[in-house]
C-alpha cells in the first residue's frame, strides 16, 4: 500500500464533458456496465472507504465523477451502461457521454474497464475496447468480485477473456479483483499509479 492517494478528494462532477474540470495533466477513468463495481474499485485502490458512491442500486453514478489525486492528477468515475431498466433514450446519452469523453479527452492515459468476473465481457464492453482501439487508448481490465469465484473458475475466466481482449485490443491487460478481499488490489493500484505518473 502507497500514499500516493492520501490526499484524494471529490472535485466535480459533469452531466457533459463541457462540465468536466479542464483537460490538463493526467487522468484515469474507471467505466464498465452498470453494478459492475466500478465505485468499489476507486474505492479499494485508493484506499478510502467512501470515496466513491457504492449502491446496491445500478446505474447511480450517472454522471462523470472527478476525483483530484494530487496536481493536475484525476480519477474518474464514469457512469456505468447497459442496464436494462432505463429508457433507450437516456441510455443513449449515457453511450454518448462516455463515447465523448473517451475520444475527446486529452489528459486520459488509460481506462479501467470493470467486469463482474461472473459473467465475463458483456457486449457493450466489447463496443467499448473497440473504441478504445481505435482511438489508442490503453485499457485494464478488472474482472471484478473474484471473491465470488472458485479458484478453478478463477481460471476459466481468465482462459476465456484474456484471447478476447487481445483480439479486440491488443496490448490490453487484465486481472482478477476483488474489493471485498482485496485481490489484486496492489496490482491495480500500480498500474493506476504507473499510467498517471507517466
Ligand atoms: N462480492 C463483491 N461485491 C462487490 C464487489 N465490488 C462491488 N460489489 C458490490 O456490487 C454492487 C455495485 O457496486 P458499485 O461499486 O456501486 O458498482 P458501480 O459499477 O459503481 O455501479 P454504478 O455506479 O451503478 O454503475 C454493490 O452492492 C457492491 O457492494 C466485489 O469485489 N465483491
Ligand atoms: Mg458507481
Amino acid at each position: 500500500m502507497t500514499d500516493f492517494f492520501r490526499e484524494i478528494q471529490f472535485i466535480a462532477s459533469a452531466p457533459r464533458l463541457e462540465h468536466a474540470p479542464v483537460d490538463v495533466g493526467a487522468e484515469v477513468a474507471f467505466v464498465g456496465r452498470s453494478n459492475a463495481g466500478k465505485s468499489s474499485a476507486i474505492n479499494a485502490i485508493t484506499h478510502r472507504a467512501k470515496l466513491a458512491r457504492v449502491s446496491k442500486t445500478p446505474g447511480r453514478t450517472q454522471q462523470l465523477v472527478f476525483f483530484q489525486v494530487q496536481g493536475m492528477l484525476r480519477l474518474v468515475d464514469l457512469p456505468g451502461y447497459g442496464y436494462a431498466d432505463v429508457p433507450e433514450a437516456m441510455r443513449a446519452a449515457w453511450g454518448s457521454l462516455i463515447e465523448d469523453y473517451i475520444t475527446k479527452r486529452k489528459s486520459l492515459r488509460g481506462l479501467v474497464l470493470v467486469a463482474d468476473s461472473r459473467r465475463g465481457l458483456t457486449d457493450l464492453d466489447r463496443q467499448l475496447l473497440e473504441w478504445c482501439a481505435h482511438v489508442k487508448v490503453p485499457v485494464h481490465l478488472l474482472l471484478t468480485k473474484s471473491d465470488k469465484l472458485t479458484s478453478s473458475e478463477k481460471k476459466r475466466v481468465l482462459v476465456e477473456v484474456t484471447p478476447e481482449v487481445d483480439q479486440i485490443h491488443a496490448g490490453s491487460t487484465l486481472q482478477l479483483f476483488s474489493a471485498v478481499n482485496k485481490d489484486g488490489v496492489p496490482a491495480a493500484e500500480r498500474h493506476v499509479i504507473q499510467w498517471l505518473k507517466g
